[in-house]
């Protein structure tokens, strides 16, 4: 890896979507903007408040079922390459790093990201284990998947954290196939699903985990005008601005919004634009879709996908599928 530090996003990209998010009639700007420096420092938080339980449910499948996933995924002797899309801290992925070093004495893993500065991070972290390889690919995987196909060993591919939810829907389904169109016949692939709302998990809990006392998850949203005044001029006064957030049971995912508390004008001088809002107007932040068994069944056989095996926590808040090609 080189030393230069990557943003996210291209700042031009950045402009781009900002410009076309809040001039179009109903505002919305991608969520994966809500990344970057700051914005993954705030994801940080918001996994360790109390009320977001998707990651330390993930975090509990995960030092369960280790053994389990890695003999599915590799052999008696030989363990399997693991392949991470979408790193982040690797917090979760430890679990099984630490599994496949005392099962098999030693193991590849290939974090993949869009963010150079987290695989840094990410290898810092993990130094500590000297008999796992770790070899960062830097790559957005929602553009290019072409390295996966490159790695020719035995792979475990990893979608962590329900993140298959945050694109809408389509964008699930076409990523998926993609995931599975680049896999070779004995990979893995293992996603994590936050689980929709059922007799089992009532709405409030899902609710609640992006409305959290502490206001984390109001901060990492209010953070994105802060980072369009940063990096593009911008003139949002955050104040004049709340979050606001619920869960849509008919749809099965949580919508995220910022809404003006007033009538007001902003001026964002690198994008040469003055956005209008009316009192009480929303900007879309971000979805987070959950699934039940049926849609991710329903997602899998459209991508070619077949489930072997399934782990879930104990609440059964969330679930951990293994896929292979069929
Ligand atoms: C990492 C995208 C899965 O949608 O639950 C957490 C992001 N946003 N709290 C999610 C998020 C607000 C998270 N994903």
């Amino acid at each position: 890896m080189s030393k230069k530090l990557v943003l996210v996003k291209p700042k031009s990209e950045f402009a781009e979507d900002i410009k076309k998010g809040l001039t179009s009639n109903i505002k919305e700007i991608p969520s994966y903007h809500l990344y970057g420096e700051k914005g993954d420092q705030l994801f940080e938080k918001i996994t360790l408040t109390n009320e977001y339980y998707p990651t330390r449910s993930e975090l509990q499948i995960l030092e369960s079922y280790a053994f389990n996933i890695l003999m599915h995924s590799g052999s008696d002797e030989k363990a399997p390459t693991i392949v991470e899309l979408g790193s982040g801290n690797g917090t979760k992925t430890e679990k099984l790093l630490n599994k496949a070093v005392e099962v098999y004495g030693k193991c590849n893993y290939y974090p993949v990201d869009i963010s150079q500065q987290s695989l840094l991070l990410l290898k810092n972290r993990l130094s500590k284990f000297e008999h796992c390889l770790i070899s960062p690919v830097e790559a957005n995987i929602y553009e290019n998947l072409e390295f996966l196909p490159r790695i020719q060993s035995q792979k475990l591919i990893l979608f962590l954290g329900s993140s298959i939810g945050n694109m809408g829907i389509d964008k699930s389904y076409s990523l998926m196939k993609r995931i599975a169109d680049n896999m070779s016949p004995h990979d893995k692939l293992l996603i994590g699903f936050d689980l929709a709302h059922n007799g089992n998990k009532p709405q409030e809990i899902i609710n609640r985990a992006y409305n959290d006392d502490g206001l984390v998850t109001a901060q990492f949203n209010l953070n994105l005008l802060r980072k369009i005044n940063n990096q593009l001029g911008g003139e949002f006064d955050v104040g004049q601005f709340e979050y606001y957030s619920h869960y849509n049971p008919e749809l099965k995912r949580q919508e995220s919004f910022l809404k003006s508390k007033i009538k007001q004008d902003v001026r964002i001088s690198d994008l040469n634009l003055t956005v209008r809002f009316c009192k009480d107007e929303y900007i879309l932040t971000e979805f987070s879709q959950k699934f039940d068994l049926e849609m991710i069944a329903k997602m899998a056989g459209a991508a070619g996908l077949e489930q072997v095996d399934s782990y879930t926590d104990k609440n059964r808040y969330f679930i951990n599928s293994l896929f292979i090609k069929t």
